[in-house]
């Protein structure tokens, strides 16, 4: 593909047209870049603020049985029949095993400077544990040097929930402590091999999702339905998982290699900016966060969760809690929408959660609510709660859908919209010293979308699942101007 130093015009050519908005702006280097005027929605970021792109492996990758890959428990799930809304599964997805040169030209005609990316398991331990596959690494290998041929940063992801499914079969997965092990086994041979080029890790993409969904309602693999009791344990084997990860990357990574979970905290917003409520909704963060962030960042479980838990708590030692919360680099926030619109109350908890009128407005994912103020409350508050310094903005974005007008244009001004928004509060967030330093925006392209097969389109770029051709859509035009505009600031 010729997708090689894009001009701004070439860029705009992608679709065999002009993108409106990006060719009525300067076309090429000998117009200086700096008549963009440096204020509006995205101007005034920190110095050195990282503008990125997020993926994930099963999401994109395909090639399922390429190279020694063992089977995940999302090819298990995707493959029964009822799972996935549009019947589809991810073996092939965007084909991106085979197009990633491609793809790493998609991200740099955008001029981002960083990509998180995740790491599929099953690839480099297709049994899960035991004998590594060196060819399934090598893929990992192929990409990073294409990275840093183009001058992008990689950021890892150690899991986005493709847990090899011989772990599952063997010993039931996250049901097991043994998985929180065996994740840690995967790690340090990851950062042994890869931390020469990858020098930030995520651990595990949000735990909470993981829980949630893969575990209590059945909705995502490996599809269980567990007991309160069952799912609490589940909860502590993941966060033990991240925490012997962390471990695992300092002890095997070279010297500087950086490490931090990419969680996607339980949002709690001030329903009105008052003092009280802004403190009912830090109060609310940290217990509705409990099984989380918080026990990864204090060390223990809060007393109110273990009284709700009661006799389902988890079983586990003191010394879990203080690998649990080993001491990280950086916290990953995904930020999509507020959870809860947190109101002070006089009561147990001080706080009440306000229920959402049904005229709440969403995006095309029924459950995206849209609420840009979560990008200012979610770093502001962990910042302060847990006196965390570094923050990286791991996935936002939002779904839409994305249909080409007359032209051939997608003009999807709901994302634009969405993400002008997030990012107006996203930079009051860094005006006001809240430490994020990164932003990741989700997604590079569509994508395989978990449950909702390929019917929810989270990208910048349009995929065409039938020929995988990769189309801009007017968000990618809006997202190269924020990311340039911030670079002459
Ligand atoms: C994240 N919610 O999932 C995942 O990390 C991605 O793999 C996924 O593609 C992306 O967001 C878009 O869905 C989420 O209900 C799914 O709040 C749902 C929620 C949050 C994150």
């Amino acid at each position: 593909m010729a997708f090689k130093g894009l001009s701004r015009r070439q860029f705009a050519g992608l679709t065999g047209r002009s993108i409106p908005g990006i060719s009525a702006l300067s076309a090429g280097s000998s117009q200086p870049e700096d008549s963009v005027p440096k204020r509006g929605t995205s101007s005034g970021f920190p110095n050195g603020f990282l503008w990125g792109t997020a993926t994930s492996s099963y999401q994109i990758e395909g090639a399922v049985n390429e190279d020694g890959r063992g089977p995940s428990i999302w090819d298990r799930f995707a493959h029964t029949r009822g799972t996935i809304s549009d019947h589809s599964n991810a073996d092939t997805a965007t084909d991106h095993y085979h197009l990633y040169k491609q793809d790493v030209q998609l991200m740099k005609a955008l001029g981002a400077k960083a990509y998180r990316f995740s790491i599929a398991w099953p690839r480099v331990f297709p049994e899960g544990a035991g004998t590594p596959n060196p060819k399934g690494l090598d893929f990992y290998n192929r990409l990073l040097d294409e990275l840093s041929a183009n001058g992008i940063e990689p950021f890892a992801t150690l899991y986005h929930w493709d847990l090899p499914q011989a772990l599952q079969d063997r010993f039931g997965g996250w049901t097991s402590r043994d998985a929180s092990k065996a994740f840690a086994d995967y790690a340090a041979y990851v950062a042994k091999h890869l931390s020469d080029r990858v020098k930030h890790f995520f651990t595990i993409n949000e735990c909470s999702r993981l829980v949630h969904l893969g575990h209590g309602i059945g909705a995502d693999a490996p599809g269980l339905k567990l007991s309160p009791s069952g799912q609490n344990q589940v909860r502590h084997n993941v966060a033990l998982g991240h925490g012997l990860a962390v471990q695992a990357v300092r002890a095997h990574g070279r010297a500087g290699t950086r490490v931090g979970p990419a969680e996607n905290a339980v949002s709690c917003i001030p329903a009105i900016e008052t003092p009280a409520n802004i403190r009912a909704a830090e109060i609310a963060t940290r217990e509705l966060n409990a099984g989380y962030l918080t026990v990864m960042l204090e060390g223990k479980y809060t007393d109110a969760y273990l009284a709700q838990a009661g006799k389902d708590a988890p079983k586990y030692t003191a010394e879990d809690l203080s690998v649990i919360s080993s001491p990280i680099d950086f916290v990953g926030l995904n930020v999509y929408m507020p959870d809860h619109y947190v109101i002070a109350a006089d009561n147990e908890r001080g706080f009440t959660l306000a229920p959402f009128p049904a005229s709440f407005p969403h995006m095309k994912a029924a459950w995206l609510r849209p609420g840009p103020e979560t990008m200012y409350w979610v770093p502001r508050h962990v910042a302060k709660l847990w006196n965390v310094k570094s923050i990286y903005i791991t996935e936002n974005g939002t779904s839409g859908t994305d249909q080409p007008a007359p032209d051939g244009t997608i003009y999807d001004l709901d994302r634009i919209m969405y993400l002008r928004n997030y990012l107006t509060q996203l930079q009051r967030a860094t005006s006001e010293g809240v430490p994020v330093i990164g932003y990741f925006l989700w997604g590079l392209m569509d994508n395989f979308e978990w449950s909702d097969g390929y019917e929810q389109r989270f990208g910048l770029y349009h995929v065409d699942f039938h020929t995988r051709r990769r189309t801009p859509k007017l968000s990618a035009s809006f997202y190269r101007e924020t990311i340039a505009r911030n670079a002459v600031a």
